[in-house]
């Protein structure tokens, strides 16, 4: 059977039982589920089932889900089976059936639809704790179907008891196991370990709710929750020595086979190579066709991690570093039928990849260099050192891996416990500096809390205040509470939008509601004043300005999303956003930032938005529905069940769980302040609207006069800096040593620099001075692409009957201007500076011997 037959066989064969096909969910858990960075487990999107906090679509579903365990990333290349990405096959109860079909169900399907030899299968069960009984009722069920006891182990909690995360869902375990023949290892079933009997299929009996302290409590329902690596199921029913042989990875090997010229198989470390090539190029290629793009922290990290890695290790086989946007295309190639996103987002993946390479490329020669010291100077001690290790990683971004590895060819150890160490306090370092210790605690106080009680309901879409009650009370700290209430207007973070404020009354008495908390579908307040009593009858009040203001912020963004793909296309895809009362942040994929005359029109068009005053509105509906709408959506989504449209007039539909304006003018002007760069292939917008954009108009105006003043103060200083700069560079007593002796007075006759008349004036002065009583002076100036004119005569030079007005009067003309003044002195100017050397060989006449 091929990969694809075995993924249809096998939801097939549950459909015939009575179950409902689910398509996978996306890589990226849905954003109530912290727990996890990215699905680990077919039954990650139905938590909420297995929890009783929200309805199935069927009580009987089956699924082919995308998962990725970052647990294995290191083990990936060295082992003929680990991956990182893969595709889980299960079927779901959900109270409906139990163990006894569940197991005749894993029973059928693997001899007759997979027909494996009944004879090789081998079958653990759980051997029971002090909580939990061992499970005789698995076992009794195998041997009716005819599985021999000898065949069937009782293992402990580590292999036998299985649960998604530190809290929630668990239970006992059944496994099944298939022995592939004394050639991969020693007798003795599933409990000797090694790879002679390889488990392919894991049934959970979804039993139990583990709390924070790690109590186990009975869930509203007992069911059953099952997984089938599908690579593994494949590489058994192909006989194939590993994953890498089936049908669906070989073309990967080949690919890179073929581009780099190294066969598989001929040497173990070209054979790892190409094993991480095949395993990350195509881990790589789900993730950012989910959405995930390279960054330092949580998912963005792992997918910059296998990136890193994968071109690292196609390096060394002489790939070019871009060879990952080849790889991914294979991928598309071979899984882009049974995953339309991966054909979809075919741009986008391989911009992502390919710019990710680049920038990994640079940083790799860096390291490289250093590591080739780096182990050089370890051969002495035969060990490479946590510091050099930790040094690599965390100044040139030298991944720990490749460390290890080339520490690995060498021969060498690697003291990674100092790495860790060394990481750790790190972590305490950045942690200290956000008190992330105290949220924590926060978050485990608020589930304990909200485990306790009833859902609150959420009336916060329409109301904003509510006569209710309270539901539980746990006390902070002195003078803080965390409570719960029947329904709640407070709307609690979530999907950008930060909390609502407000507050509680009780008789009259007001505690201030300081933090909405979100626990999973639920909510938890933090209150602050003297305690409530559990049960007390209350008012809830959120606070309306603020909340209005964040409303108008978020259709705002959703606005601003449409605008955006409207203006640079479709594949832009919202990255995360953030929408408060002070403002919007709307985080893109898109490369290169986008243009000022871009983000001018992409405003404007969101102005026009406002202005046409569409109403907002919102329905709820199946997923499958919404898509059909084409409305876009973010981070995840748990399917089967209701999701909230959020539509803006006709052109803007959204899955959102905010909270809007009712029509589009609410949200006031609409105005960019930056946009800029946050890592590879994402560009942030912040916005601000209404009243928040009048004040900071009215902010922005009060800097501009400060900034203007300023400004004047200082281009005054240097004009007075230039003046005294000028005079210095002009030498009044070198210019009387030229005067002319023209009888009745001594004359001057120059151009000089002057940058304006009252300095022309203040040299001619100067000049007067040197000169004495019969002084007549007359000086030009170029300035600002005018002329500047100064006749300034002694009183001696006036008795004798010369009239500076009479002076320019003859000689302005000539420059294009004119002037006046007095006898003693007369200023004039003129447009046409070419000329200003005939005015002064005008002016020098006048003085020649014939005089005046
Ligand atoms: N959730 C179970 C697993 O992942 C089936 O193994």
């Amino acid at each position: 059977m091929t990969t694809h037959q075995i993924r249809r066989a096998f939801r097939e064969y549950f459909e015939r039982q009575g179950h409902l096909g689910l398509p996978s969910a996306s890589l990226v858990p849905y954003d109530d589920d912290p727990s996890v960075l990215l699905t680990i487990a077919g039954m990650q999107p139905l938590k909420a089932y297995f929890m009783g906090t929200a309805v199935p679509p069927a009580p009987r579903l089956t699924s082919c889900q995308k998962c990725f365990r970052t647990v294995d990333i290191d083990q990936v290349g060295h082992t003929a089976r680990h991956l990182t990405f893969f595709e889980m096959l299960g079927n779901f109860s959900l109270g409906d059936y139990f163990k006894e079909d569940a197991i005749r169900f894993g029973f059928e399907v693997s001899t007759e639809v997979f027909g494996l030899d009944v004879e090789r299968i081998w079958i653990t069960i759980f051997e029971g704790n002090d909580s939990v009984p061992g499970d005789d009722e698995a076992r009794a069920r195998w041997i009716e179907l005819g599985i021999p006891s000898e065949r069937i182990q009782a293992l402990g909690e580590a292999d036998n008891f299985w649960k998604a995360g530190p809290t929630g869902p668990c239970g006992p375990n059944t496994e099944l196991y298939f022995d592939r023949g004394p050639a991969f290892g020693p007798e003795g079933g599933p409990r000797v370990g090694g790879d002679r009997y390889l488990e392919y299929w894991n049934l959970v009996f979804m039993q139990y709710e583990r709390a924070a302290e790690g109590s186990l409590s009975p869930l509203p329902a007992n069911n059953i929750d099952t997984g089938a690596g599908l690579e593994r199921i494949a590489a058994l029913l192909q006989d194939s020595p590993s994953v890498f042989e089936t049908d669906a990875f070989w073309p990967l090997i080949e690919w890179a086979e073929r581009a780099t010229g190294v066969r598989y198989g001929a040497d173990a470390r070209s054979d790892r190579a190409l094993r991480v090539l095949a395993d990350h190029g195509r881990a790589m290629t789900f993730l950012t066709a989910d959405g995930v793009r390279p960054s330092n922290e949580g998912r963005g990290y792992v997918l910059r991690r296998i990136v890193r890695r994968a071109v690292a290790e196609g390096t060394q086989l002489g790939l070019p570093v871009d060879a990952v946007v080849a790889l991914s295309r294979e991928v598309a190639d071979g899984w882009g039928d049974a995953y339309p996103e991966l054909t979809r987002e075919r741009t986008a993946i391989a911009d992502t990849l390919g710019a990710e390479a680049e920038q990994f490329a640079r940083t790799l020669q860096q390291g490289r260099r250093l590591l080739g010291e780096v182990i050089d100077r370890a051969r002495a001690t035969g060990t490479v050192s946590g510091e050099d290790a930790f040094r690599l990683h965390d100044t040139y971004g030298f991944p720990l891996d490749l460390t290890a590895e080339a520490a690995q060819d060498a021969g060498l150890a690697l003291d990674t416990a100092s790495f860790e160490r060394l990481m750790e306090e790190q972590r305490e370092r950045s942690r200290a500096g956000v008190g992330a210790t105290t949220e924590t605690d926060l978050a485990v106080r608020a589930a304990e809390l909200a485990a306790r009680g009833m859902r609150t309901r959420f009336v916060g879409y329409d109301r904003l205040e509510v006569a209710t009650t309270v539901t539980g009370v746990s006390e902070l700290d002195g003078s803080r509470h965390l409570i719960t209430l029947a329904e709640s207007p407070f709307y609690a973070q979530g999907g950008g939008q930060v909390s609502d404020r407000g507050w509680i009354a009780t008789d009259g008495h007001r505690r201030e509601v300081t933090d909405v908390l979100r626990v999973g579908d639920d909510q938890v307040l933090v209150v602050s004043g003297a305690a409530l009593a559990d049960g007390a009858a209350v008012i809830a009040h959120v606070d309306v300005p603020t909340r209005r203001a964040t409303q108008a912020n978020h259709t705002g963004t959703h606005v601003l999303n449409w605008a955006l793909r409207e203006r640079l296309g479709s594949d832009v895809k919202q990255a995360g956003s953030y929408v408060g009362p002070d403002k919007l942040r709307f985080d893109f994929t898109h490369r290169g930032r986008v243009p000022r005359e871009e983000l001018e029109e992409i405003e404007r068009l969101v102005n026009a938005r406002v202005a046409e005053d569409s109403p907002v509105t919102w329905i709820e509906m199946p997923k499958h529905e919404a898509d059909g709408l084409g409305a876009i959506g973010l981070f995840g989504e748990k399917y089967g069940d209701m999701v909230r449209v959020v539509s803006a007039g006709d052109f803007s539909k959204e899955l959102c769980g905010g909270t809007h304006v009712a029509r589009t003018s609410e949200i006031g002007p609409f105005k960019i302040v930056t946009e800029t760069s946050v890592g590879s292939g994402a560009r942030r917008i912040e916005a601000i609207t209404g009243a928040e954009l009048a004040r900071w108009h009215a902010h922005r105006a009060e800097e501009l006069e400060r900034e203007l003043a300023g400004r004047d103060a200082r281009i005054a200083e240097l004009e007075r800096e230039l003046r005294r700069a000028r005079q210095g560079r002009v030498d009044p007593g070198a210019l009387a040593a030229d005067a002319i002796d023209a009888g009745d007075v001594r004359a001057v006759v120059a151009e000089v620099e002057a940058g304006d008349a009252d300095e022309l004036l203040e040299i001619s002065d100067q000049v007067k001075r040197v000169l004495g009583d019969q002084a007549a002076v007359v000086l030009g100036a170029r300035a600002d692409g005018r002329v500047l004119l100064v006749a300034n005569l002694g009183p001696g030079a006036v008795a004798a009957g010369r009239s500076a007005a009479a002076i320019l009067k003859q000689i302005a003309p000539l420059v294009g201007g004119g002037g006046g003044g007095r006898e003693a002195m007369a200023r004039a100017g003129g447009k046409d500076p070419a000329r200003l050397p005939d005015a002064l060989e005008a002016a020098r006449a006048l003085f020649d011997a014939s005089g005046a």
